[in-house]
C-alpha cells in the first residue's frame, strides 16, 4: 500500500480529512462551527467544513412540509408559502462568500495597540497577535463560501405586490430567545424573548442575487444552516442572512430589530448615539500561505498564496509587499472572479537574501475601493485590515 500519511476514504488511503472546530451542546448537537478555510483547496467551502453561528438559540427542526414562508405588510396581495411552492418558482444559483462581522474581531484591538502583546481589553486571557488559522481561538474561521440555490426575493415580493409605502422588508427567522450578555452590553431596550429578524432595505431587497434558499452546494440546506427556507443577502455581513426564515414583511420604515440597532453597528463607543448600520463587508484579503508558525523559509522561490473577498463587487487587484508596505507588486487573480465570491490569489516571490520579512497583501475591488474600509468600532464589527505575516527566511 503507497505510503500516505492520511487517512482511509472509502477504503483507500487518502490525505488526511480536515474538520471543523465544532461547539455542541449536551445532547451533542452543533452549535456553533468554525471552518479551516485557510486549509482549503478551490473556491467554495464543502458543507462540512463550514461555519456556523447563532445569537439567540438553536430552534428544534421543521419538517420540510410543514414549513411555511408568510409575505405580509405593506403588499396588495399577502400569501404564504411552502417549501414545494418556493421550488415551483424560477430558480437560481448564486455563489458567494458569507462571513460574521465578529470574523477577526481580535485583530482591531491587536492592530489599535501598535501590534503589541497582551494587547486585548476584551478577553485578557488572551495574549499577542491572534493566529488566523488557530481556530480555537474566539472570531476565527468564521467565514464560508458556498453555492446556494433558491428563488430571488424581488420575485417573492413582486407576486405580493408591493404598496408604493414600501420601505424595507422585515425578514424573520423561527428560531427565539434572548440576546446573550455580550450583545447587550449597551442595549437601551432588551427584550426577555425575541425571534432573530432584520429588517433589509427595500434596494437591498430587491437585488435580484438576494435570494430566498432551500439548497447549498448541491444538496438541501442543513438545520444548522437555515433550513427548510433560508434568506441569503450576498455582499452583506452574515447576519442579513436569516436562517429558518418564516415571515417576510413588508414596512414602510426600517424597523428597529435589536441585531440591526443595537449589535450589529459602528461607533465609537456603546454609549454614541451616532451608530451605522452594518450592511456591506469590506475589502479583505488575507494570506493563507507562509504563515507565522512556519518554520523558517529556504532562500529562493517562494510563492505567496490567499484570498481576497469583498462586498462592493469582485476583487479586481491584489498586491503584495515582502518588506512591510514600502512597496508593493501585483498578485496574480486566479479565475474565476465572480461578483459575490472571494478570488484565490498567488504572488511568486523570490527570497534572495536571508533574513527576516513582513509579507502582507492589499486587495483592490471593482468598485475601486481599497483595503481597508472599516475603521476601528467599539463592537470590532468586519475587520478588513492588513495583517502583515512574519517570514524568516534563511
Ligand atoms: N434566524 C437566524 N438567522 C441568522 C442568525 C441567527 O442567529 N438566527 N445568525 C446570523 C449570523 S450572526 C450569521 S454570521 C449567519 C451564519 O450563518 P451560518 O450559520 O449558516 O454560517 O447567520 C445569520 N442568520
Ligand atoms: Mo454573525
Amino acid at each position: 500500500m503507497p505510503d500516505i500519511k492520511g487517512e482511509m476514504v472509502m477504503g483507500w488511503p487518502d490525505r488526511k480529512r480536515l474538520s471543523n472546530q465544532l461547539t455542541t451542546d449536551r445532547q451533542g448537537r452543533v452549535i456553533d462551527g468554525r471552518s479551516p478555510f485557510t486549509d482549503l483547496e478551490g473556491l467554495i467551502t464543502p458543507t462540512d467544513l463550514r461555519y456556523v453561528k447563532i445569537q439567540l438559540e438553536m430552534p428544534e427542526p421543521i419538517h420540510p412540509d410543514d414549513s411555511r414562508l408568510s409575505i405580509e405588510g405593506q403588499v396588495n396581495q399577502p400569501f404564504e408559502l411552502t417549501l414545494s411552492e418556493l421550488q415551483k418558482l424560477p430558480a437560481k444559483t448564486v455563489r458567494m462568500v458569507t462571513e460574521c462581522s465578529g470574523s477577526d474581531a481580535h485583530f482591531f484591538e491587536w492592530q489599535r495597540s501598535g501590534g503589541q502583546e497582551n494587547s486585548c481589553d476584551v478577553h485578557p486571557s488572551e495574549e499577542g497577535k491572534p493566529s488566523r488559522h488557530d481556530l480555537t481561538q474566539p472570531h476565527m474561521g468564521q467565514v464560508s463560501s458556498g453555492e446556494f440555490t433558491g428563488v430571488s426575493l424581488s420575485l417573492i415580493l413582486e407576486k405580493a405586490g408591493l404598496n408604493a409605502s414600501a420601505v424595507g422588508v422585515r425578514a424573520e427567522g423561527f428560531d427565539r430567545g434572548r440576546p446573550s450578555e455580550q450583545a447587550i452590553q449597551g442595549a437601551s431596550d432588551v427584550p426577555e424573548e425575541m425571534n432573530y429578524d432584520k429588517c433589509l432595505p427595500l434596494e437591498k431587497a430587491l437585488d435580484p442575487d438576494t435570494i430566498v434558499a432551500w439548497a447549498l452546494n448541491g444538496e438541501y440546506l442543513r438545520h444548522v444552516h437555515g433550513a427548510p427556507m433560508r434568506l441569503l443577502v450576498p455582499g452583506w455581513s452574515g447576519n442579513w442572512s436569516v436562517k429558518w426564515l418564516h415571515r417576510l414583511e413588508v414596512l414602510d420604515h426600517i424597523a428597529p430589530c435589536f441585531y440591526q440597532t443595537e449589535y450589529f453597528f459602528y461607533a465609537d463607543s456603546l454609549e454614541a448615539k451616532d451608530r451605522t448600520m452594518v450592511t456591506a463587508m469590506g475589502v479583505k484579503s488575507i494570506i493563507t500561505d507562509p504563515r507565522d508558525d512556519d518554520q523558517p523559509l529556504p532562500r529562493g522561490e517562494q510563492v505567496v498564496h490567499g484570498l481576497a473577498w469583498s462586498g462592493y463587487g469582485a476583487i479586481s487587484r491584489v498586491e503584495v509587499s515582502v518588506d512591510g508596505g514600502v512597496s508593493w507588486e501585483d498578485a496574480h487573480l486566479e479565475e474565476p472572479r465572480e461578483r459575490w465570491l472571494w478570488t484565490r490569489w498567488s504572488y511568486r516571490w523570490n527570497a534572495r537574501e536571508p533574513g527576516d520579512y513582513k509579507v502582507m497583501s492589499r486587495a483592490t475591488d471593482e468598485a475601486a475601493r481599497q483595503q481597508p474600509q472599516i475603521e476601528w468600532n467599539v463592537l470590532r464589527k468586519n475587520f478588513d485590515g492588513i495583517i502583515p505575516v512574519d517570514v524568516t527566511v534563511t
